[in-house]
């Protein structure tokens, strides 16, 4: 009898040390305040291809994206900073399969890098993504499940791209557009002010953000716009002209160079 005490107590710790070793590992970093959905714009990035590879969807041909694509559901603090890492979950994709063919077109990895993983490893995009900012959106999100559909579903839901075009912002490598035209176009739409990031000039990201409830909300680096932190007063939403099938295949490394 008193061995099956014992060996109940025992289940009883471990499952406990378990439990609190799942959610709680990295307890020095505090709830966040707010959700910041960053979207990239593959004709900026896809400009800095130099060769590619079979994950890279800038090397997707006349596939390759043309609509901002998610980066990342990043939990930010209303101080500017935000927390990473939060606690030890290795990505598994398996638990994500059946969300494949959204990730696939909508997220895709626009570079054929290997980010790091919280563990000092190398990984997917969406693993990297996972690790550093899904485990710091407790106790919104406790499953990379979760946290994948759900940016689907608000990505979707907020589509920035068919904004800017039905506001006149449409892709283009001869254009010049006003960048706070471009932010009164997503004011307008979601009532809220976005936050705009740019590469030489040309945009790279627009994040928006939201409370924990999905409801759309200002990002903490909006207010930097006025400041002109790296955009230009006229930037450009450049095409993405793919990579020639010829160039393609002389660049495509070999599944041996590619690992
Ligand atoms: O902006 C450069 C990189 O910093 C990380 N970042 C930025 C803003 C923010 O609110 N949260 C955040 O994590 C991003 O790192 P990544 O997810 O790409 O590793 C961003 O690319």
């Amino acid at each position: 009898m008193a061995s099956r005490i014992c060996l109940l107590l025992l289940v009883v710790f471990l499952a406990g040390a378990f439990a609190g070793d799942v959610i709680e590992v990295n307890k020095s970093q505090r709830e966040f305040d707010y959700f910041a959905l960053s979207l990239q714009w593959p004709g900026t990035y896809c400009r800095g291809t130099r060769h590619c590879c079979s994950k890279n969807a800038c090397c997707r041909g006349s596939d390759a994206p043309t609509q901002f694509t998610i980066h990342g559901l990043w939990p930010d603090y209303n101080d500017g900073s935000w927390p990473s890492c939060c606690y030890r979950s290795d990505f598994k994709e398996k638990e994500i399969s059946t969300l494949m063919d959204g990730l696939e077109k909508y997220w895709p990895s626009l570079s054929c890098g290997s980010p790091s993983s919280c563990n000092g490893g190398k990984g997917s995009f969406w693993g990297h993504e996972w690790e550093k900012h899904g485990t710091c959106s407790s106790p919104v999100f406790h499953d990379e499940y979760n946290y994948f559909l759900t940016t689907l579903n608000i990505y979707l839901k907020y589509n920035v791209t068919d904004v800017l075009y039905q506001a006149g912002y449409a892709a283009s490598n001869s254009e010049k557009y006003p960048l706070g035209g471009i932010v009164t176009a997503i004011q307008n739409a979601f009532h809220i002010t976005p936050e705009v990031v740019c590469k030489k000039g040309a945009i790279d990201e627009i994040r928006i953000c939201f409370y924990k409830d999905f409801k759309p909300r200002d990002c903490v680096g909006s207010k930097e716009l006025t400041s002109r932190k790296s955009c230009p007063q006229y930037v450009s939403l450049p095409e993405y002209t793919p990579l020639d099938g010829e160039a393609m295949v002389l660049k495509m490394p070999t599944e041996r160079e590619a690992l």
